[in-house]
């Protein structure tokens, strides 16, 4: 046999998020692709000797790790809202705010204004600073159209951006995000509707691959959100939820009770909900960025998480409210500073574990038969990705077997 590879990354240490020792380190490894799959991991010295490359990429000194996966943005949305930002550092508000028309209701008023390419045209900065770091997938929720029409044309706008920026997307309706001005006073009926035409339209459209929530008192009932559930489930769609961001909603055992995928933010759930999500098998999406831009001062239990084994992810939450972030390597150091993950916990979350919260098998790890997306970066250690603050390490991408940039070989 003369195996013969398409692409053969040599000379880096790999990261590949495997197996249980720390990272899975392979130093001096080497990563063969065939087509968009990874078909070989291992030493460079263990590589069959007779095998040959039509390309070969020798990074010396580089570590490789699974391309990164962003497992919960919203981020194709119109215009932003630095002058909220810039009215609370004046004394303003929240409640000020929503008064006066803010909140997400401002950001849904400037989307449903944006034709689809002038979204697209605001969104695609934001998924290019993300691809920048090595993100190779993401995770785009719809949000800030609230009525089925627009909802429909931003789930449409996250799959012209991601084949824009050359990133693989994954779509998650959520409709239920809070109750647009024309049902002001009327929750009821606006999830009447999202559960009679929105689901139906967005499922019978093949546009979105979940329903999300956002069970809150300033968002959705429990009761509300179980009928979105219900009706996502009818529909064959799978669901996540945002969950204890503000308060103890029991959200985690609302996710767990309908076999979420993810249950995000949790920063209130008490250790009942962690135990559900452990049984229900839903990952635990942490997202620092939220936490930190409204000065929270409660964590999530990542102790409880980690006692009861659920996967804990870490992603964006890149939104123009409360999460106006386009790095997630910044994400994995707000997490391990602010959550206390480790930087091996933190890795996992935006590989391994951000894969299984988008049900996506076939990436978040370096191994044989996985996709073969890999970021490629100049650091010494792997810690390194969450110890900086800024700066970008990423040194080349592949993506789905394609040398996107990075160092010639
Ligand atoms: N939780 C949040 O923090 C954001 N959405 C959500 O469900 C807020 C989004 C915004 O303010 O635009
Ligand atoms: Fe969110």
């Amino acid at each position: 046999m003369n195996p013969a590879f398409d692409l053969l990354i040599t000379g880096a240490h790999l990261a590949t998020m495997t197996g249980d020792a720390p990272y899975g380190i392979v130093r001096d490894g080497a990563v063969a692709i065939v087509g968009d799959r990874i078909a070989w991991v291992g030493a460079v010295r263990d590589l069959p000797p007779d095998a040959h490359a039509h390309r070969r990429l020798d990074v010396p000194g580089a570590w490789a790790t699974p391309g990164l996966i962003d497992c919960h943005t919203h981020l194709v949305y119109a215009g932003n809202r630095a002058n909220e930002f810039e009215a609370r550092l004046h004394g303003a508000t929240y409640a000020d705010i929503a008064a006066g028309g803010g909140g997400i209701n401002a950001t849904v008023g400037a989307t449903r204004e944006a034709g689809d390419d002038e979204l697209v045209a605001a969104s695609r900065p934001r998924l290019e600073a993300l691809a920048a770091e090595g993100v190779t997938t993401v995770e785009i929720k719809s949000g800030y159209g609230l009525d089925t029409a627009t909802e429909c044309r931003l789930l449409h706008a996250a799959r012209r951006v991601a084949a824009e920026v050359g990133v693989d997307v994954r779509t998650t309706l959520l409709a239920a995000h809070a109750v647009p001005g024309e049902f002001a006073g009327r929750a009821d009926d606006y999830i009447d509707l999202v559960c009679r035409e929105t689901i139906p339209a967005v499922a019978g459209a093949g546009l979105a691959d979940a329903v999300d929530a956002f069970c809150e008192t300033v968002g959705f009932t429990a009761a509300q959100t179980r009928r979105v559930f219900a009706t996502a489930g009818a529909h064959g769609l799978r669901v996540k939820l945002h969950a204890d961001q503000l308060s103890d909603m029991e959200g985690a055992a609302l996710a767990a009770e309908f076999g979420a995928l993810s249950a995000d933010h949790l920063e209130y759930t008490n250790e009942a909900g962690v135990a559900a999500l452990r049984r229900a098998g839903t990952v635990a999406v942490l997202l620092p960025g939220a936490f930190y831009a409204l000065r929270e001062n409660r964590a999530p239990p990542v102790a409880a998480l980690r006692a009861h084994g659920v996967p804990m992810a870490i992603a964006t939450d890149c939104n123009p409210g409360t999460s106006p972030a386009t790095s997630l390597l910044l994400m994995l150091n707000m997490a391990c500073t602010l959550f206390r993950l480790t930087p091996e916990e933190a890795l996992a979350g935006v590989t391994r574990h951000a894969a299984r919260a988008l049900a996506l098998g076939d990436r978040g790890t370096l191994a044989a038969g996985q996709r073969a997306d890999v970021a490629l970066w100049d650091i010494v250690t792997p810690a390194e990705l969450a110890y900086r603050i800024g700066g970008n390490p990423c040194a080349g991408i592949v993506r789905a077997g394609r040398l996107m940039t990075g160092r010639s070989p």
